[in-house]
């Protein structure tokens, strides 16, 4: 039995981490199972991804505490690694992704939901990296995704205080997108889903990449990656017909991802 269920939903679908009885914590097989999900997803057909947790009370509560207490220095390293892999093969899948956090989104939790492209969350959601008080640091990319996000001085407060913060917190430091009711939390996500997926496909992607790798380099360097991603986009068929939809003053036909 999988911890993660795949669903697709045409172009768009869900990835659900769904150990409900330990609030989605992510043990070893969670991360197996993460992996295995990624690599399921068809992405000639799928063009925005949404994950989320099973259940309205955690989207994901940090790796499985009870399975990292006896680690030792070889085991835990490999722990890191294998969270690491499928935090970068998310962060790296070439189409978007949302996370739609309902509730507790802690440690590693909150490292899933930031190596989504975008977060949205329920009003009683709860994001922090409490690491420090178990005695370890974040370990799937929080120190270095959490600056990136809300900047450096903001994550070192939560970093090193360990404190959580609710959803308005969240929200008003720039850790996620929107705030959402419940009920309202996967109609929105989907609704931005497929926003996203009505859009020129290969243009999507190159914008993903060149944030992604801008990022990573200096401004020089990031201008002509996306000199690149911009001149990728030329002469494919969607291109044209948008272009061509706009100059003609009709609407666009589908795009093709061609
Ligand atoms: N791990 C394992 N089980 C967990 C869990 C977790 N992170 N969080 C919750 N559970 C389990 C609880 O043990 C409980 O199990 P039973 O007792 O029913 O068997 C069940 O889920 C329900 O939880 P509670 O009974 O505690 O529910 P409450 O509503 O009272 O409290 C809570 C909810 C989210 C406030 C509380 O469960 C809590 O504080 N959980 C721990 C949150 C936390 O500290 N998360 C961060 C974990 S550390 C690294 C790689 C990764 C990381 C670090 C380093 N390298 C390898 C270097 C990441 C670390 C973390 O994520």
């Amino acid at each position: 039995m999988s911890f993660v269920k795949y669903e697709p939903m045409g172009d768009i679908a869900y990835l659900t981490v769904d150990r409900v009885n330990a609030l989605n914590a992510l043990n070893s097989q969670v991360l197996t199972d993460l992996d295995e999900a990624l690599d399921q997803i068809d992405l000639d057909t799928v063009r925005c991804l949404i994950v989320r947790g099973a259940g309205d009370k955690a989207f994901v509560a940090g790796a499985d505490i009870s399975q990292m207490k006896d680690l030792n220095p070889e085991q835990g390293e490999h722990f890191s690694e294998q969270g690491n892999n499928v935090m970068r093969k998310l962060c790296n899948l070439p189409i978007p992704t949302i996370a739609a956090v309902s509730g507790y989104a802690l440690g590693g939790g909150c490292e899933l939901a930031m190596a989504c492209d975008i977060r949205i969350c329920s009003d009683k959601a709860v994001f922090g990296q409490p690491e420090v008080t178990l005695g370890i640091t974040p370990g799937f990319g929080g120190t270095q995704r959490l600056p990136r996000l809300v900047g450096r001085g903001m994550a070192k407060q939560l970093i090193y205080t360990g404190m959580n913060i609710n959803a308005q917190e969240a929200y008003r430091i720039g850790l996620v997108n929107a705030v959402y009711p419940m009920e309202e939390l996967y109609p929105a996500a989907e609704k931005m889903a497929r926003r996203i997926a009505a859009n020129a496909p290969i243009a999507v992607r190159a914008a993903k990449r060149a944030v992604n790798l801008g990022m990573q380099v200096d401004i020089q360097q990031a201008v002509e990656i996306e000199e690149e991603a911009f001149g990728s986009c030329f002469g494919t068929a969607d291109q044209r017909e948008g272009m061509g939809a706009f100059l003609e003053k009709r609407k666009h036909e589908p795009f093709c991802n061609r």
